[in-house]
C-alpha cells in the first residue's frame, strides 16, 4: 500500500486549492529553475533511471523516449505535445489531474520541454472536458504572469509558452499521430509510424507526445530523485499510478497507488470491494476498454502493473479497471464496446474499417443468440485477422476484448446460441 509520503498527487480529490498559491503550498513550482541548472543531460538521465513508463497506454520508457529528440537544435522547432484527450472507456485520470493539479502539468511541461529542447508545448484537451481546460488555461495563465513561464521562464533563461488546444470529441484523436495531424487543422487520422513524432512529428518537427499524468509526475520524480521512483513497485514497474475503478464496487473512485498492488487489495481498500462480496464478482477489465478482461480466478491473485497484466494475456493500458459482478451480461458488454470502437474507427484502413463493423454485427447477433456455434470461431479469427494488420492501435483494441471474452466465456456464447434455436423450438 502506498505511504501518504510518497503520494505524488495530493490534491486528486479536489479538496485543496488548485491554483498557484495552493501548488506552492503543496511544493509544486519548488526549485523548479534549479533542477532546470542541472541541464538536460541530468533530466532525462534521472528520468529514465526513474523507470517511468508511459502512463497513456502502451507502457513506452518516458525518459527514453525524451532521449530520442535530437541532441541539439536544428533548422527544426522542437514541440512538446500533451495528450490530454482522455477518451479510453473507462479512464478518467487525466480529467482530475486537469481539474484538480493542473499545476503539476504546467511545471512537468516546462520541464519537459526544457529537457527535450523545445520551447513550445500544446495540450490537446479533449473537447468534451470544458471545465478542465478553463483550469488548465487559468493555471497556465497564472504562471505566465509569475515568470514561471514566458520569455525567461523560472529565470533559467529559457523560454517556453504552453498552449492549450481543444478537441472536438474524436476518440481517435487520442492517438499521438492523429492528434498531431488534428493539432495541424487537418482531419484526425492516424499517420503510419515510422517515422515516429520524435523524428517527424508537429509541423514534420521532433516532437514528443506524452500522456498528461506522465508529464505531471515528473517535477516530483525530479525533485525526489529517480531512485525514489524506482524504489517503489516493482523492478520494470516502477513508481506509482493513478488507478481508475468504476463499474460494481461500493465507490467507484480515482486512487493513487503503488504500482504491482494486487488487484484484489486495490478494489477492496479503495473501492469498498465489490458489490454484494468478492465471490460475487464475475470478471474484470483491468486497463480500459482495450484490455481483455479477466476472469475471477485471474483476478484472485494478479498484480496492477504492465508485466504482470500481460502475463495475465491483459494488459495495464491507462489502469481503468471496471468491475462486473454476476448480475452483468457480459456478452452484451463485450459487444457494446464492439460498437464503440466500429463508430470510432477513422476508416482510414479496410481491416479497421470493415473489420470493427464486422465484429459488431456479429457481438450483436452473439448477444440475441442468433448465431450459429461455428461463428464464435468465425469471430476470433476475424479478430486475428485485424490484429497487426491496421496503421493505428485501434484495430487491436477492438480486436482484443472479443478474444478475452471467447477465451474466458465461450461456455457462455454457445449456452446463448444453444437456448435461442430452444427457444424457436429448433433442435439444439
Ligand atoms: C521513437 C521508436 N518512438 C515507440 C513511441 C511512440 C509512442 C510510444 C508508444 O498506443 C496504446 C494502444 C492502445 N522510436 C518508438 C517510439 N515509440 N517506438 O512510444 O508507442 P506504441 O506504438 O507502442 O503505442 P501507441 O500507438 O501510442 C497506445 C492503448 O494504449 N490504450 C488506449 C489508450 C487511450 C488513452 C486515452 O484515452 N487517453 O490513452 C489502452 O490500453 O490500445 O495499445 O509515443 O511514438 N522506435
Ligand atoms: Fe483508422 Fe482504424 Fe486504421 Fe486506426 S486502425 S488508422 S482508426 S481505420
Amino acid at each position: 500500500m502506498l505511504h501518504d509520503r510518497d503520494r505524488i498527487f495530493t490534491n486528486l480529490y479536489g479538496f485543496a486549492d488548485w491554483r498557484l498559491a495552493g501548488a506552492r503550498s503543496r511544493g509544486d513550482w519548488d526549485g523548479t529553475r534549479a533542477l532546470l541548472a542541472k541541464g538536460r543531460d541530468w533530466l532525462i538521465e534521472e528520468m529514465k533511471a526513474s523507470g517511468l513508463r508511459g502512463r497513456g497506454g502502451a507502457g513506452f520508457p518516458t525518459g527514453v523516449k525524451w532521449s530520442f529528440m535530437p541532441k541539439t537544435e536544428g533548422p527544426r522547432p522542437h514541440y512538446l505535445v500533451i495528450n490530454a484527450d482522455e477518451g479510453e472507456p473507462g479512464t478518467c485520470k487525466d480529467r482530475d489531474i486537469l481539474r484538480h493539479e493542473p499545476h503539476k502539468l504546467v511545471e512537468g511541461a516546462l520541464i519537459a520541454g526544457f529537457a527535450i529542447g523545445a520551447h513550445a508545448g500544446y495540450v490537446y484537451v479533449r473537447g468534451e472536458f470544458v471545465r478542465e481546460a478553463e483550469h488548465l488555461q487559468a493555471a497556465i495563465d497564472e504562471a505566465r504572469a509569475a515568470g514561471l513561464l514566458g520569455p525567461d521562464a523560472c529565470g533559467s533563461g529559457w523560454p517556453f509558452e504552453l498552449y492549450v488546444h481543444r478537441g472536438a470529441g474524436a476518440y481517435i484523436c487520442g492517438e499521438e499521430s492523429a492528434l498531431i495531424e488534428s493539432l495541424e487543422g487537418k482531419k484526425g487520422q492516424p499517420r503510419l509510424k515510422p517515422p515516429f513524432p520524435a523524428g517527424v512529428g508537429l509541423y514534420g518537427c521532433p516532437t514528443t507526445v506524452n500522456n498528461v499524468e506522465s508529464i505531471a509526475v515528473a517535477p516530483t520524480i525530479l525533485r525526489r530523485g529517480g531512485a525514489w521512483f524506482a524504489g517503489l513497485g516493482r523492478p520494470k514497474n516502477s513508481g506509482t499510478k493513478v488507478f481508475c475503478i468504476s463499474g460494481h464496487v461500493e465507490r467507484p473512485c480515482n486512487v493513487e497507488e503503488e504500482m504491482g498492488i494486487p488487484l484484489r487489495e486495490l478494489i477492496e481498500r479503495h473501492a469498498g470491494g465489490v458489490r454484494g462480496g468478492w465471490d460475487n464478482l464475475l470478471a474484470v477489465i483491468p486497463g480500459g476498454s482495450s484490455t481483455p478482461l479477466l476472469t475471477r480466478e485471474t483476478c484472485d491473485s494478479v498484480l496492477m502493473d504492465f508485466d504482470s497484466l500481460r502475463e495475465a494475456r491483459s494488459g495495464l493500458g491507462t489502469a481503468a479497471v471496471i468491475v462486473m459482478d454476476k448480475s452483468t451480461d457480459v456478452v452484451r458488454a463485450i459487444a457494446r464496446l464492439s460498437r464503440f470502437y466500429a463508430h470510432e474507427s477513422c476508416g482510414q484502413c479496410t481491416p479497421c474499417r470493415e473489420g470493427t463493423g464486422w465484429l459488431a454485427r456479429i457481438m450483436d447477433r452473439m448477444v440475441r443468440g442468433e448465431a450459429e456455434i461455428e461463428e464464435i470461431d468465425r469471430l476470433e479469427q476475424l479478430t486475428r485477422q485485424i490484429e497487426g494488420h491496421t496503421i493505428c492501435a485501434l484495430g487491436d483494441a477492438a480486436a482484443w476484448p472479443i478474444q478475452g471474452l471467447i477465451r474466458a466465456f465461450r461456455p457462455e456464447l454457445e449456452r446463448r446460441i444453444l437456448a435461442a434455436r430452444q427457444s424457436r423450438g429448433e433442435a439444439a
